[in-house]
């Protein structure tokens, strides 16, 4: 692809297994989860996520999406528990979208879609770096978290307020203080499953687990989603909408479940 990967028509999530051939494998990421055929396991421990708000650092527009960056030299903000084995360090988090709130979710449940899906990528700590663990087969463990139109949401107000910084590509500002775990719902119970990166480079590195519980989001906090612009400052602008990979295929994963 001369002009990289993308959501558009020339280089969108159909044309990306050209350049990643590991789109087409084994476990690749989103599915569309059926919650019937998740299977209740309860050898599944309960999430804990300990974050510490001094950790943020920065938030980007990286022409894909935008991300919350964490500081991850220390075990301060982690992931343990849950379907994982040892310890996973929160590096960012970031969000898909559609243009309208009818679709944006890159995950599923029974073929429904909601308007954002809300991803908190961490790695583990086994390997000695982010961009060392990102391509083993246990490196990354994304909590995913859909957002469902309701009531507006004061606690992720903070993250949009900074959008009007970085509206272009490439562009990033700090972002000091904040609790990612505020972005929750009060309730942990999750699905999960192997899978992969939902963007190139694709790699089969993702224990996903996607929360059962959405978080509610106004129709004018998800339009303050789509003023971002995919292109960059001085290019003719293009907003940042339809971000999302669709449900790839199952190829025999079990998903398993933490309730009943
Ligand atoms: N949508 S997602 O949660 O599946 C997701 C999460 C993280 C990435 C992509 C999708 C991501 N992409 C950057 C490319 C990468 O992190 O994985 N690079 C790894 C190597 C590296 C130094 C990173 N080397 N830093
Ligand atoms: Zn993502």
């Amino acid at each position: 692809m001369s002009h990289g990967w993308g959501y558009g028509p020339a280089n969108g999530p159909d044309t990306w297994a050209r350049d990643y051939p590991v789109g087409n494998g084994p476990r690749q990421s989103p599915i569309n989860i059926v919650p019937k055929e998740g299977r209740y396991d309860s050898s599944l421990k309960a999430l804990k996520l300990k974050y510490d708000a001094s950790n943020a650092k920065g938030i980007l527009n990286n022409g894909h999406s935008f991300q919350v960056d964490f500081v991850d030299d220390t075990d301060s903000s982690t992931l343990t528990g849950g379907p994982i084995s040892g310890t996973y360090r929160l590096k960012q988090f970031h969000f898909h979208w559609g243009a309208s709130d009818d679709r944006g979710s890159e995950h599923t449940v029974s073929g429904i879609k909601f308007p954002c899906e809300l991803h908190l990528v961490h790695w583990n700590t086994k390997y000695a770096s982010f961009g060392e663990a990102a391509s083993q087969p246990d490196g990354l463990a994304v909590v995913g978290v859909f957002l469902k139109i309701g009531a507006a949401n004061p606690r992720i107000q903070r993250v949009l307020d900074a959008l009007d910084t970085i509206k272009t590509k490439g562009k990033q500002s700090s972002f000091a203080n904040f609790d990612a775990k505020t972005l929750l719902p009060g309730c942990l119970d999750y699905w999960t499953y192997d899978g992969s990166l939902t963007t190139p480079p694709l790699y089969e590195s993702v224990t996903w687990i996607v929360l059962k519980d959405p978080i509610s989001v106004s129709p004018a906090q998800m339009d303050k989603f789509r003023s971002l612009l995919f292109t960059g400052e001085g290019d003719a602008p293009t907003c940042m909408v339809d971000n999302y990979r669709p449900p790839q295929p199952l190829k025999g994963r079990q998903v398993r479940a933490s309730f009943r």
